[in-house]
């Protein structure tokens, strides 16, 4: 397979599957598998180049759950999507759920621990050859808000994302198999959030980048929206931001949305 940031170049939407009773934005909706395949085949075809199917919420306060539960979640979703020729990836840091999501068709691991919540994982998706997301998370998600500090956030996430590069070429995944992602909220502030996006073009210089902002509670404030599923044209709005400094995968809840906002920018860079 060619390498990620080949695959994405011109920028590429990841439609966010939560098949959990608590996630922050879309929890509970997609819980029982016909509706979720529903909403996979829907997302992929309004655009997005993979869907991403996550069991365990990593929203703040959030709780881990059983790799039993994670993967009686995740696996029929992902085996339904993958066998209709729908790209998957699977939202874990289990490795046992990891591996069982690969054989079942997934093909990248969007790991939130970036490696550190289970000494498997790597050898899992080195072995599989998949591709691998690394994202930045200050603390666990269950701590993760409460007061996180930096001294210079961008230089420390950038350091972390490099970091957590040479364990996963180290630990034998080939450093073309990975996506870097700076994990807006996960222990971060608004001004921390804003500082990272703000950053992008610096930190795109250690990989291709993944954003997730979609719907984020960050919007919310800026917005005044407390509901997250009125946060759709403050997730356009920024997931163009990130498009524009360098992002090549957006993980979106709004897919349809996503996609008009990328075609319109892409027709007016190609114009340029
Ligand atoms: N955000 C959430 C979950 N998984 N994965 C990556 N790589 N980046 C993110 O920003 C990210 C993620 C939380 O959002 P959700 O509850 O809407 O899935």
């Amino acid at each position: 397979m060619a390498p990620l940031a080949e695959r994405y170049a011109r920028g590429a939407l990841m439609g966010v599957l939560n098949v959990t009773p608590d996630s922050f934005s879309d929890g509970g909706a997609f819980a029982d598998l016909e509706t979720a395949l529903l909403h996979g085949r829907r997302m992929a075809a309004e655009g997005a180049a993979i869907v991403d199917v996550g069991g365990e919420s990593t929203r703040p306060g959030a709780r881990p759950v059983s790799a039993e539960l994670e993967l009686a979640r995740v696996l029929p979703v992902i085996a339904g999507l993958a066998a209709e020729g729908i790209p998957v990836s699977v939202d874990t840091s289990k490795a046992e759920v990891a591996r069982a999501a690969l054989i079942a068709g997934a093909v990248l691991v969007n790991d939130v621990t970036a490696l550190r919540g289970d000494p498997e994982m790597a050898s899992v998706i080195a072995d599989a050859g998949a591709d691998l997301c690394l994202m930045h998370m200050l603390g666990e998600p269950r701590t993760m808000q409460d007061a996180p500090t930096y001294r210079d956030v961008v230089a420390e996430v950038e350091s972390f994302l490099a970091e957590r590069t040479e364990v996963a070429v180290a630990a034998g995944v080939r450093e073309e198999r990975l996506v870097l992602d700076p994990g807006i909220g996960f222990g971060k502030t608004l001004a921390h959030n804003l500082e990272l996006l703000r950053a992008l073009p610096r930190l795109a210089r250690l990989g291709p980048l993944l954003l997730g902002v979609s719907r984020k509670r960050f919007l919310g404030a800026l917005t005044g929206r407390e509901i997250a599923a009125d946060r759709v044209a403050a997730s356009v709005a920024a997931a163009l931001y990130c498009y524009r400094g360098g992002a090549r995968l957006l993980r979106v809840h709004d897919v349809g949305a996503t996609a008009d906002a990328l075609a319109v920018e892409r027709a007016l860079e190609d114009g340029a």
